[in-house]
């Protein structure tokens, strides 16, 4: 089941630890912009919603029927448990185990358990199925966003060759 979903939620810790891998401390805990997050931020991001905005949205949704799905202010969050302090490498492997465990369970989900259904509060019904694949187009949109941060940080060693793009 999920297939494609379940490749791309298997390969986010390894491509996020390829990803950071030659970059320096500095690189890793600067903002590219001021409200936008660091590397550090993102990776201590990843690994604080993996149970309170995925693994116990499903879990809640297959114990309960139509459960209300809380949402919650990221950024809001974000101050609250100090991602900007956070060290990186112990977020990634946070998330790397949690990773590992949760889909060990989403595997285990048999075909009617995707069918359930929960109610979010903010964007509305969603099914198992939805949320699931939402989880790996989340982790894809946080690793377009590392690659964003690092192609920002070639920009100005580019020379005139920066007429071709944008950043952004
Ligand atoms: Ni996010």
């Amino acid at each position: 089941m999920l297939d494609d979903v379940m490749a791309i939620l298997a390969s986010t810790p390894d491509k996020l630890r390829r990803e950071i891998a030659q970059m320096s401390t500095k690189e890793i805990k600067t903002r590219p912009a001021p409200e936008k997050w660091s590397v550090q931020e993102i990776l201590a991001h990843l690994d604080d919603v993996e149970e309170i905005g995925m693994r116990a949205r499903v879990a809640a949704m297959i114990e309960a029927d139509n459960p209300l799905l809380p949402s919650f202010d990221q950024e809001k969050r974000a101050e609250e448990r100090k991602y900007s302090r956070k060290n990186p490498t112990e977020s990634l492997a946070s998330l790397s185990r949690q990773r590992k465990a949760n889909l060990k369970w989403l595997r285990k989900l048999k075909p009617s358990q995707l069918k359930r259904r929960g109610t979010h509060q903010k964007v509305g019904e969603l099914s198992v199925r939805e949320l699931v694949t939402e989880w790996a187009f989340h982790d894809l949109s946080h690793l377009r966003q590392i690659l964003e941060l690092k192609r920002y940080a070639l920009y100005p060693r580019i020379g005139n060759m920066r007429a071709y793009y944008k950043l952004y």
